[in-house]
């Protein structure tokens, strides 16, 4: 029986890719994200019988429930969750950091994803599903400049396992994925749309690839149903630890 998932920032990167993943497998999925051009180009290469495109800004409240709403009956009863979408913006140390761009992330990575999965949280039950929570390094490892983005994915991560705690019994499987660098659109976003410093960092590195995450994202959502993934931690082999700093006088 074919399931459906619901992916959000399906528009690009890990999303966009975790799209193709789950339409190749026989999925039917609903793919969300603010770009309605991108998902309208999704929608032509796919067509509507198994691909639901809803556009719609996450951290909008009532167009997130417009769109719930709106969903044609055979995309109804959703069995996976995949809160992918959310963002970096920028690399600034705490104390020169822009306010905005911390609300932006907040409002996004978390207070949207606390939204959507309260709101599916019913379906999820009734069908014994499964939500996967893109979390990050970020929220394991501190470093210059992280402050709230890593914040919120520490919180994406811990939220993850209290609700795992919380749907004890219901059969309902939580995953917390927690990705180092991965080339997407998210060091475009998190400069500003600097091209150089995302090319610079990205170039040489053999950074992960939002094909290597969406099938991640395949082989927890279709593992065996008595298993559960908590924390998934993965990086490229370029990319591992450095150490702490010292400040001397
Ligand atoms: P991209 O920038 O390529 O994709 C981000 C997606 O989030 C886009 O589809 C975007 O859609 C969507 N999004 C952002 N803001 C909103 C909003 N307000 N409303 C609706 N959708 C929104 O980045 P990635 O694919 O890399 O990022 C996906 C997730 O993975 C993020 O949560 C990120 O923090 C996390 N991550 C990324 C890593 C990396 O190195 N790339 C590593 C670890 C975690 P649109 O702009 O159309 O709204
Ligand atoms: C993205 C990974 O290390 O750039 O979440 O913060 S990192």
């Amino acid at each position: 029986m074919s399931r459906t998932i619901l992916i959000t920032g399906a528009t690009s990167g890990f999303g966009a890719a975790a799209v193709e993943r789950f339409l190749a497998d026989g999925w039917r999925v609903v793919a969300t994200g603010r770009r309605a051009e991108r998902l309208q180009q999704l929608v032509e290469r796919h067509g509507e019988t198994r691909l639901h495109a809803a556009a719609f800004d996450i951290r909008d409240a009532d167009a997130m429930q417009a769109a719930l709403d709106a969903i044609p009956d055979a995309f109804r009863g959703i069995d996976v969750l995949v809160n992918n979408a959310g963002l970096a913006l920028g690399t600034a140390p705490a104390q020169r950091a822009d306010l905005a761009q911390w609300r932006q992330m907040i409002d996004t990575n978390v207070t949207a994803l606390v939204a959507l999965t309260h709101a599916l949280l019913p379906s999820l039950i009734e069908r014994r599903g499964a939500i996967i929570n893109i979390s990050s390094i970020a929220g394991v490892y501190p470093y210059p400049g992280g402050n709230v983005y890593g914040g919120t994915k520490a919180f994406v991560s811990q939220f993850s396992l209290g609700l795992r705690s919380d749907l004890h019994g219901t059969g309902v499987r939580v995953t917390a994925i927690e990705p180092g660098m991965a080339e997407t659109e998210f060091t475009l976003v998190r400069t500003g749309g600097d091209r150089a410093a995302s090319d610079t960092l990205y170039t040489g590195a053999q950074p992960m690839t939002a094909e290597d995450i969406a099938g991640v994202i395949h082989y927890v959502a279709t593992l065996p149903p008595h298993l559960n993934i908590n924390r998934l931690e993965l990086m490229p082999v370029s990319q591992s630890f450095a150490g702490f700093q010292v400040h001397r006088d």
